[in-house]
C-alpha cells in the first residue's frame, strides 16, 4: 500500500457535500472514515454492492434490484461507486426531504437514463422489487398487488395516464 493519497476527504469533495447534502463536516469527515474502512481502494464495485445488498434480503433474490440501485447511484457511469457517489446517494435515501427521494425514485425507474420512465421500465424495476420479497410473504400480499405486473399497472396508474405514455 503506498502513501500516494492522504487518508482524508479532499476539500473540493468536502466542500460540495456540504453544499450538496444535509451532512455536517464531521458527518461527512466521519462517513469517509467508515467508507475507507470498508471499502480500502475508495470504490465501491458492482460485485460489492450486490454482497452489501444480499446481506440486507437473505431471504429475497437482491441480485436484480441491487443492479438498479447500483446504476441509479452510479451518476458518472464508470461502474464503480466513489465517495461522493455513496454520499449523495445515502443522502437522497435517508433524507426527509421528498423531493430529494423523489428525484433518485426517477433516476431507478429510469433504467435507460433517456430521461423518461416508460411503462416496461416501472415493470422491470417491480419486478426486481418482487424478487427480494420471500415467498412466504408474497402470499400475504393483496389481491391487486401480489404480482410485479399487477404492482406495476397500479404504480403506472398511479404516476401516468396511458400505457404508451412516458413520464419526463
Ligand atoms: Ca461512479
Ligand atoms: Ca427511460
Amino acid at each position: 500500500m503506498g502513501n500516494t493519497k492522504s487518508g482524508a476527504v479532499s476539500k473540493e469533495i468536502l466542500e460540495e457535500l456540504k453544499l450538496n447534502t444535509k451532512f455536517s463536516e464531521t458527518e461527512i469527515v466521519q462517513w469517509y472514515e467508515n467508507f475507507k474502512r470498508q471499502c480500502p481502494t475508495g470504490r465501491i464495485s458492482k460485485e460489492e454492492f450486490q454482497d452489501i445488498y444480499s446481506k440486507f434480503f437473505p431471504d429475497g433474490d437482491a441480485q436484480t434490484y441491487a443492479q438498479h440501485v447500483f446504476r441509479s447511484f452510479d451518476t458518472n457511469a464508470d461502474g464503480t461507486l466513489d465517495f461522493k457517489e455513496y454520499i449523495i446517494a445515502l443522502h437522497m435515501t435517508s433524507t426527509g426531504k421528498t423531493n430529494k427521494k423523489l428525484e433518485w425514485a426517477f433516476s431507478l425507474f429510469d433504467v435507460d437514463k433517456n430521461g423518461y420512465i416508460t411503462k416496461s421500465e416501472v415493470r422491470e424495476i417491480c419486478t426486481a422489487i418482487f424478487k427480494l420479497i420471500p415467498r412466504n410473504e408474497l402470499s400475504a400480499l393483496p389481491n391487486d398487488e401480489n404480482t410485479a405486473e399487477k404492482r406495476a399497472d397500479k404504480l403506472w396508474r398511479f404516476i401516468a395516464k396511458g400505457d404508451n405514455e412516458r413520464v419526463a
